[in-house]
């Protein structure tokens, strides 16, 4: 079957969330949906802004194009539109767009009657975003504690913050996050690399099957964790270096306030020491 006349099959009507009938239809390949349009409106509107930003900004370089965040003087106020009320209106631009994304993807996958795990999944990386531009800020009592958007800029406001707490890497919420990330770069490419060895075997030899697969990590290891497993593994690391980030940096500054060495200080004075 013809992709098109495949994809046809599947454009059935419903599964919208609000709007009913109005916005559900495709537009060339694309579902459009109510989350599809205001997508579209959000990216739009915080494009423009990032535009102006940029043109009242010093440099249409883009590595080192910067629209900054409120002075911490604003406190939680709304700023002047070129001291930060830009970085403002991005900021809810963005988090529209992200949402409306996240809930186009639940739309579609209703339609399709499948789960909502690819939409439960984007939300981490959401939630992250969130974290560091909104709730953080809130908890600090600043949208001046939220990071600049700018290739460098957003760069150095990492560091710049990492150094605050004298050295991050003993935070352990951050140990968690980086332990996650490299386990899933590990698991993905322990993953891809099976799947194209098991389909590439070599001329006149025919493609592998799960049980070569299978056959492979037995061998190795005495242990393969399934081609079902394998991608609730994946799913779990992927979601938990998002959640342990978010966490690494929601209580830098709300909750701990001193240098991230120091914090190791309660191993020090367990009583089974002294
Ligand atoms: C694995 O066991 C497996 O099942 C057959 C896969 O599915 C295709 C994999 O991709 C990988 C990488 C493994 C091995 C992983 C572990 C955690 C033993």
């Amino acid at each position: 079957m013809a992709l098109l006349n495949f994809e046809r099959k599947y454009r059935v009507r419903g599964g919208t969330l609000v709007g009913g009938d109005l916005f559900d239809f495709w537009f060339g390949p694309f579902y459009v949906g109510f989350f599809g349009v205001t997508t579209i409106f959000f990216t739009v509107l915080g494009t423009a802004f990032i535009l102006w930003g940029a043109a009242i900004g010093d440099t249409w370089n883009p590595w080192t194009i910067n629209i900054a965040p409120p002075d911490i003087s604003y406190g939680l106020a709304f700023a002047p539109l070129a001291a930060g009320g830009l970085w403002q209106l991005i900021t809810i631009c963005a988090i529209g767009a992200f949402v409306s994304w996240a809930l186009r993807q639940v739309e579609i996958a209703r339609k399709l009657g499948m789960g909502y795990h690819v939409a439960f999944v984007f939300s981490f990386a959401i939630l992250a975003f969130v974290t560091l531009n909104v709730f953080r800020p809130l908890l600090m009592g600043a949208w001046g504690h939220g990071f600049p958007y700018g290739i460098f800029s957003h760069l150095d406001w990492v560091s710049n913050v990492g150094y605050q707490y004298l050295h991050f890497h003993y935070n352990p919420a951050h140990m968690l996050a980086v332990t996650f990330f490299f386990a899933n770069a590990l698991a993905l490419s322990l993953h891809g690399g099976l799947i194209l060895a098991a389909t590439n075997p070599g001329r006149g030899e025919p493609v592998k099957t799960p049980d070569h697969e299978n056959a492979f990590f037995r061998d190795i290891i005495g242990y393969s964790i399934g081609p079902l497993g394998i991608h609730r593994l994946g799913l779990f690391l992927a979601v938990n270096a998002a959640l342990w980030s978010a966490i690494c940096i929601i209580i830098s500054g709300p909750f701990w306030t001193r240098g991230w060495p120091e914090w190791w200080g309660w191993w020090l004075n367990l009583p089974i020491w002294s």
